[in-house]
């Protein structure tokens, strides 16, 4: 392509995106009157706590905080809260954030013992002057707002822990059974767009290991004039590529939110020498129109979705071979 044609391609290209964006803003300043939540996986029960919230003129931050904390609290999730498959050694820990729509967000990092790790990163944001609490500060910060300890290690993880020490073989498992990591991302009637994300991380993870779910702009970010997103899978790819950030940012270009995330996807899987067949990400965004998206390296991951016409299990499209 020459200088000419270069310039004169991207220009047009920039003014698609500029008529875009004033799109999204002007229907935006219509207003939006519908609630709209979207989860990470086939979570019906959790979208149904936080649409219940939603439509009582309920406040999008409460939403996502109680909808989270049923997944938190359902023992046979193998990948959040009680229930969680542990670390090499054992050890369930937890990770979590929250971001609202005035920009504040908090997070939990090695959270041991607590199950609620989503309610004490909102305690977080809102009670101390920090963004993110680590390991025996996080649990006696719980502990001091109220939280009770309790073992997390329920007899069928740890059945599962104990055979996995048999080979002690180290693969992200891709789409494990069960998924039920929570990413959560809601619009209230007020327009205003809350999201969190509460997991135990991978599985036979190293002891200490922090990944993208409680790091905000990787695994989750929320900017109120534009949209918000969340990542679930292997969190390192995730941190590498900044993944949620990027895929608001693409949203504030006027990308839509399912072509937001497949283009940060994209960003993970065209790195060169990128092993992508052997793990799964997966994203979904929502922008401040109330639309939403998802999109994910393999087959096999979903989005549950609670807005006016119901609640429903939606499969992500995803990539297929490089390009
Ligand atoms: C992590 N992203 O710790 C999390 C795990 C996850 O689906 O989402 N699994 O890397």
């Amino acid at each position: 392509m020459d200088r000419r044609s270069f310039i004169k391609r991207t220009g047009v290209a920039s003014l698609g995106i500029g008529l875009n964006y004033h799109k999204t803003f002007s229907k935006t300043k219509n207003g939006i009157t519908h609630p709209v939540v979207i989860a990470t996986w086939d979570v019906k029960k959790a979208t149904q706590k936080a649409w219940e919230i939603l439509l009582k003129n309920g406040d999008s931050l409460d939403a996502i905080e109680q909808g989270c904390r049923i997944e938190e609290a359902n023992e046979k999730g193998q990948s959040v809260g009680i229930g969680g498959l542990p670390d090499r050694e054992g050890n369930v820990s937890l990770d979590a954030c929250i971001m609202d729509y005035k920009g504040n967000c908090g997070s939990v990092v090695y959270l041991k013992n607590i199950k609620h790790a989503i309610s004490v990163a909102r305690l977080v944001m809102e009670k101390t002057p920090h963004v993110m609490l680590a390991g025996d500060g996080a649990k006696k910060f719980a502990i001091s707002m109220g939280f009770k300890e309790e073992n997390l290690l329920t007899e069928k993880s740890k059945a599962d822990w104990v055979n996995w020490k048999k080979n002690e073989k180290y693969n992200p498992i891709i789409n494990i059974e069960n998924h039920d990591t929570i990413g959560m991302l809601a619009i209230d009637k007020n327009n205003n767009i809350s999201g969190g994300c509460t997991t135990s991380g991978l599985a036979y993870k190293m002891q200490g290991r922090v990944g993208d779910s409680p790091i905000i702009g990787s695994g989750l970010y929320i900017d109120n004039e534009i949209g918000g997103a969340v990542a679930t899978g292997l969190g390192e790819e995730v941190i590498k590529t900044v993944g949620s950030f990027l895929v608001v940012e693409l949203m504030r270009q006027g990308y839509s939110p399912e072509e937001a995330c497949k283009t940060a996807i994209h960003r993970i899987v065209n790195k060169p020498g990128s092993n992508y067949q052997n793990f799964q990400v997966g994203y979904i965004a929502i922008n401040k129109n109330g639309d939403t998206g998802s999109y994910a390296i393999q087959k096999g991951f979903s989005m549950t979705k609670y807005d006016k016409n119901g609640n429903e299990n939606i499969s992500s499209l995803f990539f297929d071979k490089k390009i």
